[in-house]
């Protein structure tokens, strides 16, 4: 079994995928490119920034490195709008008893998020203290599927790659994962391209503890 499992935060430990969706709708409404769930998924686990070059590859105008900037960070102002409506209540009460099992069991745990929200979307679930380590967007250079941000975590828990198992939703999660030599279980999806397939999947956190045993080093 692993000694530390390093967990992706959206799509994985709570669900933020309306609020970036609605959030990045109206971004792309006023670039007029088109914006649809299907594009929606291509911005999991990818930075800000790259999230907002794949919506203006459908926009027919050009925008300078400032207005880009602008673009961004408004954005971000009406996602951080929409995740302050979170409350404890937006993580499953089966991931959250998952977590507390995990952790009398003596695996260390960490959160290794692309987002700089990520600390505060932990504060508004209640779930900071239940984490060794938060690795969060604003402490790494390149986003997944870097593994920089896994391998990160890992240092800052004191183990080596081998020893950690992450646990993501995303392609670029599953990179990042595969990159740093770490095991990886792909959540609540059907299929995975065979370049970045994780080594075991699930529906729900919740199924971790029983798959642990089973999970290939
Ligand atoms: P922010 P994760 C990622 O978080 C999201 O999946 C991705 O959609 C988002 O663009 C990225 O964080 C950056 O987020 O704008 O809040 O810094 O899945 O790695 O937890
Ligand atoms: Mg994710």
């Amino acid at each position: 079994a692993p000694k530390g499992i390093i967990f992706d935060l959206d799509g994985v430990l709570c669900s933020t995928d309306r609020f970036h969706y609605e959030a990045w709708l109206s971004c792309a409404r006023e670039v007029d490119a088109p914006f649809d769930w299907q594009i929606n998924d291509r911005l999991r686990g990818v930075s800000r920034m790259a999230s907002l070059e794949i919506i203006l590859e459908g926009s027919p105008h050009s925008y300078t490195q400032e207005q880009k900037e602008r673009l961004a960070s408004e954005k971000n102002e009406r996602y951080r709008a929409l995740l302050s409506q979170m409350t404890p209540d937006d993580m499953d009460p089966a991931v959250r008893r998952t977590l507390h099992e995990l952790r009398d069991s003596g695996v260390l745990l960490a959160v290794g998020s692309s987002s700089k929200n990520a600390p505060y979307i932990l504060e508004r679930l209640e779930a900071t203290d239940l984490f060794d380590v938060v690795v969060d967007g604003s402490m790494i250079e390149r986003s997944k599927p870097d593994p920089e941000v896994f391998l990160l975590a890992a240092e800052l828990l004191g183990l080596a790659p081998e020893e950690c198992l992450v646990v993501e939703d995303a392609e670029a999660g599953v990179a990042a994962a595969l990159a740093a030599g770490m095991a990886c279980v792909g959540v609540g999806r059907g299929a995975w391209p065979a370049d970045c397939a994780p080594h075991a999947r699930v529906e729900s956190v919740s199924e971790l503890p029983a798959l642990l045993e089973r999970v290939p080093r």
